[in-house]
């Protein structure tokens, strides 16, 4: 992801206005999600990181990375806040109220050799997400080789754990939809696949 960000890490705002994904998203979900959840997760990564400086120059990958190097009393909090606010990072920065751009048919050539298609890669998406009991995130990934993988990811685990790397996370949490949508999981990610920003997936996946 070439992210040299580190402590004291940032919440960053939201890259379009909070009622630009209506209504695939509403406005006050998107808020507290954003305004919430994402940036209490960079809090508390802030305030275990406040009493570890030799840890401050660690971009957020490598607290992931390299968490069996950290200290016993921080390694479980640092792997679920740097996880949590590297998957929300992305998420907000994937989605896009313009997502008409088309992708290059460079990278729809590569999605096709992976799944056949675009949509049955929006399939396999939505089933692994469907298959999360409980909190997690689906994601799309690629391997070293360039080759993509559909995730089905626990609470805030990251692809970067599995040597992986992330391309587009979707947030299964309950507060990703659960106002709006209810236990309607599948009306959520039938909604969430129109605002998806491809151009921003492409560019993780070059920038791998
Ligand atoms: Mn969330």
């Amino acid at each position: 992801m070439n992210n040299s960000e580190h402590f004291p890490f940032a919440v960053r705002p939201l890259p379009y206005p909070a009622k630009g994904l209506s209504p695939y998203l509403s406005a006050r979900t998107l808020k507290i999600h954003h305004d919430g959840h994402y940036a209490m997760y960079i809090q508390k990564l802030n305030k275990i990181l406040e009493c570890f400086p030799q840890y401050q120059k660690l971009p957020l990958e490598a607290l992931i990375l390299k968490q069996a190097f950290l200290p016993d009393e921080i390694r479980n909090e640092i792997r679920i806040n740097a996880g949590g606010a590297l998957n929300h990072m992305l998420y907000f920065e994937c989605l896009t109220p313009a997502p008409k751009s088309r992708l290059s048919d460079e990278f729809k050539k590569i999605i096709c050799d992976n799944f056949s298609s675009v949509d049955n890669l929006a399939e396999l998406l939505k089933k692994a997400a469907l298959s999360i009991l409980g909190s997690g995130f689906a994601y799309l990934a690629s391997d070293m080789s360039g080759k993509m993988h559909v995730l089905a990811l626990k609470n805030t685990e990251t692809p970067i754990e599995e040597r992986l790397t992330p391309l587009l996370p979707i947030d299964m949490w309950e507060h990703a939809y659960y106002l709006q949508y209810q236990y309607n999981k599948k009306d959520y990610l039938d909604c969430i696949m129109n605002v998806i920003n491809w151009q921003r997936v492409e560019m993780n996946y070059f920038s791998r």
